[in-house]
């Protein structure tokens, strides 16, 4: 069976260690935002497609769930000699990765194609696309005025109201090359419980990938971010009730209902299946907090069960 997972974040990555537990990795394809992507120190840093490869990589640091375990910051210590701001911490060896992305994209290489020089560096087995290869950034719109993506959510430590979130770029975005094949062939698509605005949204924002999953004959379920109105980790639900959205799993469901068949979500929220189900949704209840590689495993059989 083949499984198309949309990933953004911290929780995508927790969630795909579990799916990799379960399934081949050669029949999973990861389709990952690329709208937090950065220029730092004049390096292409593409955060939610390297916390993919270092989770599935097993070289994560575990605790901040980003960037590599066992890191030194010696390039960041000593670059402050020269000026630079060193608020988005970059290890060594996370730089290698970075130098080698910037000079394969400098050299003519598409994101598409250094992601896959990347991927297979690290010996991941399943396939991982970029959503577009064309630029597309994550913008805030803050009362503290617009911020740029990293800014908002690490230098800014996503303090500041939101008043609207826009993905400069987008509308001469095209998806990535099998991006829309993945969609149309696979037989399930997994929306990860990622943050439905700034991690999912860039994904289904890009020119005909919503439409793709509106036409797909695969199965397609979600698993909810959101777990009795709040996050395990980062700003979704006070994104979503800034944006009007409701910062719950019904919220999850009404803002992917055009093309979801299943949201799976956790116990505790096990009262608003009767609410998901009249967005059209099928709600399925599991546990979704994915504590140890136990719990990761568990929730990805209990979403495949979801869509058998
Ligand atoms: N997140 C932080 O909260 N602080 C950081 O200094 C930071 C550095 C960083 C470096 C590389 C990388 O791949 C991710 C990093 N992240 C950091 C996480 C990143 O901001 C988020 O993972 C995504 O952009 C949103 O999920």
């Amino acid at each position: 069976m083949d499984v198309t997972v949309l990933a953004g974040g911290v929780g995508a990555a927790r969630f795909l260690e579990g799916l990799v537990q379960v399934m081949p990795a050669e029949r999973l394809t990861v389709i990952s935002n690329v709208g937090d992507d950065e220029e730092f120190f004049g390096l292409h840093v593409s955060p939610d497609i390297d916390t993919v490869i270092y989770t599935l990589a097993g070289v994560i640091d575990p605790e901040r769930a980003w960037g590599l375990a066992g890191e030194s910051y010696a390039l960041l210590d000593a670059i402050r000699r020269f000026g630079y701001e060193t608020w988005f911490t970059l290890g060594d060896r996370d730089l290698a990765t970075h130098v080698f992305r910037t000079q394969l994209l400098r050299d003519g290489a598409t994101i598409s194609e250094a992601t896959r020089h990347i991927a297979e560096a690290f010996g991941i087995g399943c396939t991982l696309l970029p959503v577009t290869d064309d630029r597309l950034r994550t913008i805030v719109e803050t009362d503290a005025g617009v911020l740029a993506f990293q800014e908002y959510f690490v230098k800014r430590r996503t303090e500041d109201d939101v008043r609207g979130v826009r993905f400069a770029g987008v509308d001469a975005a095209a998806p990535a090359p099998g991006v829309l094949d993945a969609l149309a062939s696979t037989d399930v698509v997994i929306v990860a419980p990622s943050n439905p605005v700034v991690s999912i949204g860039p994904i289904l924002a890009v020119r005909g990938v919503r439409a793709a999953l509106r036409a797909t004959g695969a199965r397609v379920a979600a698993v909810s971010p959101i777990i009795a109105g709040k996050t395990v980790k980062g700003p979704a639900d006070r994104m979503m009730a800034a944006l009007g959205m409701v910062p719950s799993a019904v919220g999850v469901a009404e803002a992917y209902q055009d093309f979801l068949d299943v949201l799976v979500i956790d116990v505790e929220d096990a009262a608003l299946a009767p609410a998901i189900e009249a967005a059209g949704v099928r709600a399925v209840v599991a546990q979704t907090v994915m504590r140890g590689r136990p719990e990761k495993r568990a929730l990805a059989e209990a979403v495949l069960a979801a869509v058998q």
